[in-house]
């Protein structure tokens, strides 16, 4: 008999400190013919840790720390089913996201429990993720760099429209939403943030002309509404400043929660904004995951933008309630980068939209914010993080968002179809009344 290798678990605790000794203890035991098995907390507290345990090993999740936590979500699904089981009154249904249908379907089948999916992006982007299955298994074909591509629904669109990650089918990410896709005819409909007329023509192609036929039903049923906030200080604080600008004069600048701006990136935004005039409150964010994100406002932007535009801008570092002041009567226009619920929040403000997309499904939602004529999408602007838009181009945008008559209109117009659709008997309301009335037994 060969002798066996020990195989040695490692378990350190939270913390730079406590990882890079049992690290490096571990790949001297590697390499000296151990098995090691490395047992670590996820999420991770900082960036340097789990950039570490990343590189570590090269098989690991990826470092972005929103994978790290959609992975580890999936890891825990064996835990949902005496949660599901034992739960009194039993249950009568369970929504889920995307991105764990395929685990939960299951286990709802084997407590006969519908499960319906709930959908957290464009009903564009879905088509495009439940057709990925197909255009993974035929990657010749899928990585034609010039090409357009054709996704049963949509019209044919530039294949950079696509999140370059889903030309790369071992991604975690990827590979996620490809087992996803596969599971999704084992719901009873797909349950999306967005209202008929917003997404007609995608909605008609899949629910009528079933352009993708494993597709369960496409049900639109809101734009979602906010909920009521606990009352704090620093949302009065940011309110009051918009309280005294005249309407429809200041621009709002975010791009989501997840999206950091480089340092250069940054600097032409701030050329672009003081040159344009407007008034503008945004949103900075320099740190993919906020509790990362320590520095003042103050310490990354340049001085003398901070002179030049004290009296009519504001920059803010942290969180803002988005909703309420997209809401307000100063905001005009919205540089976003079309992240699927501001879109939505958006339509429901009936606020004019500049697309700025950086990653995921935000081209494909860009585009359809362009079709509804919510917004203007400039589509030659590079996206991901090396890409940058240049000062003057950026100024050109805002100046024609903030005057663009015709489009001020059509977004009054799309606010309105979006109140009409979550009223009572509108579009939004009949559809998830008649799914909740399913469930009465
Ligand atoms: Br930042 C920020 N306040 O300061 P998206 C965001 N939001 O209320 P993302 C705030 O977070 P994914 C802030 O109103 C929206 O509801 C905002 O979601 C709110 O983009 C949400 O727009 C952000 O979908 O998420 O964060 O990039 O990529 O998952 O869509």
């Amino acid at each position: 008999n060969m002798p066996q290798p020990p195989h040695i678990a490692l378990f350190p605790s939270a913390g730079m400190g406590h990882l890079m000794p049992f690290l490096r203890l571990a790949a001297m035991l590697a390499k000296q013919g151990s098995i090691v098995t490395l047992i670590t907390g996820q999420p991770t507290v900082s960036i340097a840790e789990s950039d570490h345990i990343s590189s570590f090993l090269p098989d690991s999740p990826p470092v972005d720390p929103f994978f790290q936590q959609m992975h580890l979500i999936n890891q825990s699904i064996n835990l949902l089913p005496p949660l599901l089981s034992s739960s009194s009154p039993p249950f009568s249904a369970i929504f889920v996201d995307f991105l764990v249908v395929a685990k939960v379907a299951p286990v709802a089948k084997s407590l006969d429990l519908p499960i319906y999916v709930l959908a957290t992006s464009s009903v564009s982007f879905v088509s495009v993720m439940a057709y990925l299955p197909v255009l993974a298994s035929n990657p010749v074909e899928f990585n034609k760099t010039s090409a357009e591509i054709k996704i049963p629904g949509l019209p044919p669109m530039a294949m950079s429209s696509l999140p370059p990650i889903f030309l790369d089918s071992s991604h975690l990410f990827t590979s996620t939403i490809i087992t996803n896709s596969q599971a999704l005819s084992e719901a009873k409909g797909i349950l999306m943030n967005t209202f008929e007329w917003f997404e007609a023509s995608t909605l008609a192609a899949l629910n009528k002309d079933r352009a993708i036929k494993s597709l369960p039903p496409i049900l639109p049923i809101r734009p979602l509404q906010p909920y009521h906030v606990p009352h704090d200080d620093d949302r009065d604080q940011y309110k009051s400043r918009l309280e005294n600008q005249p309407a429809e004069s200041v621009v709002y600048i975010s791009f989501g929660s997840r999206t950091a701006m480089s340092r250069d990136q940054i600097q032409e935004l701030e050329k672009g904004l003081e040159k344009t005039g407007w008034r503008f409150f945004w949103v900075l964010k320099t740190s993919k995951v906020d509790k990362d994100d320590q520095e003042d406002a103050e310490h990354l932007l340049n001085e003398a933008f901070l002179e030049k535009t004290k009296n009519n801008g504001l920059v803010i570092k942290g969180w803002v309630e988005q909703q309420e002041i997209l809401g307000h009567p100063a905001i005009g226009g919205f540089l976003s980068h079309c992240g699927w619920n501001s879109v939505m929040e958006a339509a429901l403000q009936g606020v004019p939209m500049l697309a700025w997309p950086q990653h995921g499904d935000q081209r494909l939602n860009a585009q359809v914010v362009e079709d509804a004529g919510l917004g203007l999408w400039e589509r030659n602007w590079d996206w991901g993080p090396n890409s940058i838009v240049k000062g003057e181009e950026i100024e050109k945008k805002i100046v024609e968002l903030m005057t663009d008559e015709k489009l001020k209109g059509r977004a009054k117009m799309v606010r309105e179809e979006a109140r009409k659709a979550v009223g009572r008997g509108g579009s939004s309301d009949t559809v998830i009344r008649e799914v909740i009335e399913s469930l009465i037994i």
